[in-house]
């Protein structure tokens, strides 16, 4: 889940989806070999502010090979289908402060009392009120277990090769197997399947900027 707040100039927190910050996650997941589900919450905000958004960011994280369900706390869009992921195991939600991981969890099961609170205004960004991380049964535990994670400020890939990164891409992954050089880093190798792919629009180019941003990261550790 990875929708940021920001204000626009009524004063409404608007949201910022940071896409190598959520990358970096996905990567962190696929490493573990943790199945990942984006959740895009605040969809009343973007539906009401940035006609398009949802359906780009969608056709970003499907064509990769991630389950997406964009959802709403204030309209209740997604709800149901997020509760019924969430059935029978333990999930944790994990984004920026004031993407509305508590609101969500609340608003899967009305009767715990995760932590929320109202933007900063004074930062233009969320507060931290979840300080630990706590774990709620939803609905007795009928609907499974999440927990709730404080904010993340940083997210270092650790222990990483420079040649493993783009693995944990699936859609890389999928590609660059047809690539003439094996390990190939799809960045300057002659016969790269994964920049042909980029070139025909098949790998999102976000995406891609997030892979030559974790390989500049990894390089600078070296
Ligand atoms: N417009 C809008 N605001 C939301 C939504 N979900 C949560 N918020 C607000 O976003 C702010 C941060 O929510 P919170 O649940 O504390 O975020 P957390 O830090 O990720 O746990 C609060 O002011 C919530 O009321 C939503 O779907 N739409
Ligand atoms: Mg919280
Ligand atoms: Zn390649």
């Amino acid at each position: 889940m990875q929708v940021h707040p920001k204000k626009n100039s009524e004063g409404c927190s608007f949201p910022e989806v940071k896409l190598p910050f959520l990358d970096r996650i996905l990567v962190t997941c696929e490493m573990f070999g943790i199945p990942a589900t984006i959740l895009l919450n605040k969809t009343d905000l973007y539906r009401e502010e940035m006609p398009g958004a949802i359906e780009d960011f969608l056709a970003i994280y499907q064509s990769a090979g991630y389950e997406v369900l964009p959802c709403s706390t204030r309209t209740g869009e997604g709800i149901e289908e997020v509760r019924s992921r969430c059935r029978e195991k333990v999930c944790l939600f994990c984004g920026d402060s004031g993407v509305g991981k508590s609101s969500l969890i609340k608003a899967l099961d009305p009767s715990v009392e995760p932590k929320t609170a109202a933007l900063s205004t004074a930062h233009l960004q969320g507060r931290h009120t979840t300080t630990f991380y706590e774990m709620f049964p939803l609905n007795g535990g009928r609907d499974g277990f999440v927990i709730d994670s404080p904010g993340l400020r940083a997210f270092g890939l650790s222990g990483v090769e420079k040649e493993e990164i783009a693995l944990y891409f699936p859609e890389m992954l999928r590609i660059g197997a047809a690539c003439r050089y094996q390990p190939c880093t799809h960045t300057h190798e002659p016969g790269c399947a994964v920049k042909e792919a980029l070139e025909k629009g098949e790998i999102a180019p976000e995406r891609y900027q997030s892979y030559l941003g974790m390989l500049e990261e990894e390089n600078k550790y070296r």
